[in-house]
């Protein structure tokens, strides 16, 4: 990238499951892409590619054997597998939208217990979101109920929130509370916070995640 040309921005909305972020990553993309910008949705697991197809398994079929820290590396390896092409998308000016990222790796394995930097190691180097938005579930039951998949229980669940929580001083976080809120009332929120990074043009250097 010439150092004075303008990059897409690389925005992350991150949660607990249930919490909304398919439906609110899925209107943000159509918001920007109404408004003329350049955009595209990148879900985490990203389970299309030999190593996602891996990770579905392992979250559909609880019989499914895998260590915690080789489901996590999974988890990491499927993030690293798109790295160059989020770097290279977001140096050709396109703005990107991730639903999950290494947040949710962390805290999701951390909360089996496993040690919190371990867990940070592998993903070290990737690209990091300008943007961060945790959809904040204070209470879980408010939500319609869980799916099927593996870590979809809500002992489990309050264990990631716990470490997700962890992150709440990062810079570039920002949490919405979902509870009570229509879909359009956490959409604008997301727009307000959106809006003033993919107004101007931002030329700063991809930092990485460390
Ligand atoms: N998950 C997701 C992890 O455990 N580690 C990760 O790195 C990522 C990206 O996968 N319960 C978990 C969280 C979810 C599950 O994600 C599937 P989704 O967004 O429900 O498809
Ligand atoms: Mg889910």
């Amino acid at each position: 990238m010439k150092s004075n040309m303008a990059r897409g921005n690389l925005i992350l909305i991150e949660g607990l499951d249930r919490s909304g972020k398919t439906t609110q990553t899925t209107r943000l993309v159509e918001t920007l892409q109404r408004k003329g910008k350049e955009v595209e949705l990148i879900k985490f697991p990203d389970r299309t590619t030999p190593i996602g197809r891996l990770i579905n398994a392992y979250l559909v079929d609880k019989s499914f054997q895998l260590s915690d820290q080789s489901a996590h590396l999974l988890f990491s390896a499927n993030r690293w597998e798109l790295a160059e092409q989020i770097k290279q998308k977001l140096e050709n000016g396109t703005n990107i939208i991730l639903d999950r990222y290494v947040y949710s790796g962390i805290a999701y394995t951390a909360a089996k217990g496993l040690d919190f930097q371990w867990c940070k190691n592998c993903d070290i180097g990737l690209p990091k979101p300008d943007l961060i938005i945790f959809l904040n579930l204070i209470n879980n039951e408010t939500r319609s109920g869980f799916g099927d998949e593996r870590y979809e229980i809500k002992s489990f669940q309050e264990k990631v929130k716990t470490q997700f929580e962890l992150f709440f001083n990062e810079q570039n976080w920002h949490t919405i509370v979902v509870d009570h809120q229509t879909i359009e009332q956490v959409e604008d929120k997301v727009w307000k916070l959106v809006f003033p990074l993919v107004d101007h043009e931002t030329t700063t250097p991809i930092d990485l995640f460390k």
